[in-house]
């Protein structure tokens, strides 16, 4: 086979004589012998989808799968005695983005490339990425993540732009990474970083001279913006990928034959919720320098854009202060005035102003008043954004709303993640699963078949083997396998809730202490990142890892409850935890959640849903039905009419319920203030008693009594395999090429 040849021409060796490196410079050089004369029809208007994050998870494995070749190479290394997944554990994860947007961002350019659209990423090269998280005292300290090597799937372009900002004049140099369709078609990831970047001034930790600009722009994701000088930073990050990326739209379409007043019919930018919103103003402003009247170039643009919103959290919309943005691109601001009063004289509901009495600039209005279309990602988050967060726009609008509920790439969260589990349903389903997702429905019809079930309950099994060998290889702990995984995997949010986990956790901690032994014993695993800003997300951290210590030490109750959290939780990680999970916690206060998309990845291996009715659980919910998930809590109109009247008061929950009180209070009790940051347990018992801004207190009962009732079914067996059967068979709709056809069909036209 070709690989064996590549070797001896390469290195002389043989695959069993030749080292892991040499195997991946050798299948990094297959892949673009594969890719490197892929003939791709492009058509006239082309998708420029722009992302301050694209968490693309390493690239080794899933090129290999798109090609088809994943699992002959990995057949023909294991021949030799070599196994494909260290191999692949060579390649640094791109560290390029923060959470679920950046993911669904890669899912998307996958799914484009798979479904041959002309498509292309657009965004930063971060050298350090978000950060790479590291306990020490049972707490999360933050590195960088220095994760470019040479290794990496990136190629330095020759193009180069300038652009000025913050009163300098900066170049931005083109990367680009190839987004592999088939062997026939690839896409394109472009790749800004600034070309005078010094590695070298990130100091302790992930500290920096944040002022130094023509030195610091490409360094970290989201630098830490609790101050001032942090703020600013991001305003000059947003403006640089902006301004790039604007000049390289317009460069691009001009290539291919476009008339800047038809810019529209040669491109489509799609703007990943408010952080890239200046591409707005900027390409209103750069069509204007090169000759544009003003109202053809609003009105061009107005064409060309459209926004996504990912979030409902008043505090994650975007506002930055005037001056800010005249610090960081003074001649961007005109065209923001310009719009704010075309705005102030079409519409009188100060909500909708682009900048508002305290000057400060609402990114998420220039978006809802420029672009042609608006989408939530999520029935659920659609719908609120239409009836409360932006009630005002869609009556300005109506005609701009529409929904895109989120999806996956199966690709990688089946076909590479869970190889065994893809091989069995393609012997029962046939490969078109792949191209028709919604034909995993076929695997209804052996809902009683004994033999079917049992192979899924074996590969579920095999898959949790896996995890606890890698889980004691990289953190020297060990995981029964016959413990039901029970998993929360997710950045740390208050409003996602693993505080309400951790309670929870605490009070069958201290049933077991006092005798009450369950039936099914017990892996609570979880896994995230907190912004290192975000003090109570640290304290919940710190939380879970005392838990952890108290829980695993305990002979006698660790034979019962198992506490873990994996350090630097990833798309690595999540490709080995997913395939291993029985339950899947999705358990957000109500409203909050705009999708998730762990909460599709989860389903598709067959694990169980416990969950709040937010974002796509309500999906998920309607297509298993409701003896195939565990719903509880409130739903998200009691949420919000709880939030109108103000009437939500946590010590009345405390005071009325025993056992919410007990482990409220065992956060500060003797045995965690032996082991912990006195400072930080109370401040978080604090939070909970007299805040609990996300209202864990109200769900904790029945998120109990739901949890019981899952684990007590788990231990039935029969018909939990058919739960994972029904929630497998159901997934197809969240194929993120389904999600992807939509757009096209609905907002792209990509002809
Ligand atoms: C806010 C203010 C200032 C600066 C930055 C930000 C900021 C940064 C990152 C706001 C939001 C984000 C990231 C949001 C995100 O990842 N949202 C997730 O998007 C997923 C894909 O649509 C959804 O599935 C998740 O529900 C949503 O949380």
């Amino acid at each position: 086979m070709e690989l064996s040849y590549i070797l001896q021409e390469k290195y002389n060796v043989t695959i069993k004589t030749a080292t892991n490196e040499q195997i991946y410079y050798a299948l990094a050089f297959l892949i673009n012998q594969k890719t490197k004369n892929t003939k791709s029809k492009p058509t006239k208007k082309k998708l420029y989808y722009l992302s301050a994050e694209f968490l693309i998870g390493r690239l080794l494995g899933s090129a290999l799968v798109n090609l088809g070749l994943y699992e002959s190479v990995a057949k023909e290394l294991c021949e030799n005695g070599k196994d494909i997944a260290d191999i692949e554990e060579l390649e640094n994860e791109p560290s390029l983005c923060n959470g679920g947007l950046g993911r669904l961002a890669a899912c998307f350019m996958d799914s484009a490339a798979a479904l041959k659209l002309n498509a292309e990423g657009v965004g930063l090269l971060y050298h350090f990425g978000l950060f790479r998280q590291v306990f020490e005292n049972n707490a999360q300290t933050a590195k960088p993540d220095k994760w470019l090597s040479d290794k990496s799937f990136l190629a330095k372009t020759d193009t180069t732009y300038p652009v000025e900002i913050g009163g300098k004049m900066l170049m931005a140099r083109q990367y680009q990474i190839d987004v592999i369709g088939d062997s026939n078609y690839k896409n394109k990831l472009t790749l800004f970083d600034l070309e005078s970047i010094d590695e070298k001034i990130v100091a302790d930790g992930i500290e920096f001279d944040k002022q130094d600009i023509s030195q610091n722009l490409t360094l970290f994701l989201y630098p830490d913006d609790s101050d001032e000088n942090g703020r600013l930073l991001r305003v000059y990050q947003q403006y640089f990928m902006t301004s790039a990326a604007a000049q390289y739209i317009i460069d691009d379409c001009v290539k291919r034959g476009c008339k800047l007043s038809d810019l529209h019919e040669y491109a489509v930018v799609q703007i990943n919720d408010t952080h890239p919103t200046m591409i707005i103003p900027e390409l209103i402003r750069l069509l204007c320098e090169k000759g544009t009247d003003l109202d053809d170039a609003i009105n061009t643009v107005s064409k060309t854009c459209a926004y996504t919103n990912h979030t409902i959290l008043a505090e994650a919309l975007e506002k930055w202060h005037i001056s800010m943005i005249k610090k960081a691109a003074p001649k961007l601001l005109p065209y923001i005035e310009i719009l704010d009063s075309r705005v102030r004289r079409k519409c009188c509901d100060e909500k909708t102003f682009i900048i508002d009495s305290n000057d400060m600039v609402h990114m998420a209005n220039i978006d809802l008043h420029v672009c042609f279309a608006v989408n939530g990602v999520a029935k659920l988050h659609t719908e609120l954004l239409k009836t409360t967060e932006l009630s005002e726009f869609s009556k300005l609008y109506p005609h701009k709303f529409h929904n895109k509920t989120n999806g996956i790439s199966f690709r990688r969260w089946l076909c590479l993640s869970n190889p065994r589990l893809a091989k069995l349903i393609e012997s029962l389903v046939g490969s078109s699963y792949l191209e028709n997702a919604e034909s995993l429905k076929v695997l209804l019809k052996y809902i009683n078949d004994e033999k079917v079930l049992s192979q899924l309950v074996s590969i579920k099994q095999e898959n949790k083997q896996k995890l606890s060998q890698y889980l004691f290889k990289k953190q020297g702990i060990h995981l029964p396998e016959a413990f039901l995984f029970d998993i929360q995997i997710k950045r740390l949010h208050e409003y996602k809730r693993q505080q309400l986990n951790a309670l929870s956790v605490i009070s069958m901690y201290l049933d077991i202490l006092s005798g009450k032994i369950p039936k099914t014993p017990v892996c609570v695993i979880f896994g995230g990142k907190a912004a290192p800003a975000y003090t109570i997300a640290q304290d919940i951290i710190h939380l879970i890892l005392c838990l952890s210590q108290l829980v695993n030490g305990d002979e006698a109750v660790s034979r019962y409850l198992r506490v873990v959290m994996v350090e630097n939780y990833n798309v690595s990680w999540a490709q080995k935890l997913i395939p291993a999970c029985d339950i899947s916690q999705q358990i957000s206060l109500a409203s909050k959640e705009a999708s998730g998309t762990g909460n599709m990845k989860l389903m598709l291996s067959g694990a169980i849903t416990i969950g709040t009715l937010d974002g796509a659980n309500v999906e998920i919910a309607e297509l298993v039905g409701r003896e195939n998930i565990y719903i509880f809590g409130d739903d998200s109109e009691t949420v919000v009419n709880r939030y109108k009247d103000k009437s939500y008061q946590p010590q009345k929950y405390y005071d009325e319920n025993k056992k919410l009180r007990d482990a409220v209070n065992f956060i500060t009790s003797e045995k965690m203030l032996a082991i912990g940051d006195r400072n930080r347990l109370r401040r978080l018992k604090n939070e909970l008693l007299t805040k609990d801004w996300f209202m864990t207190f109200p769900d904790f009962d029945e998120y109990m009594k739901t949890r019981e009732k899952a684990y007590a079914d788990y231990f039935e067996g029969q018909s939990w395999s058919q739960k994972m059967l029904v929630n497998i068979a159901n997934a197809g709709y969240f194929s993120s090429d389904r999600t992807i056809k939509e757009y096209n069909a609905d907002v792209w036209k990509l002809n």
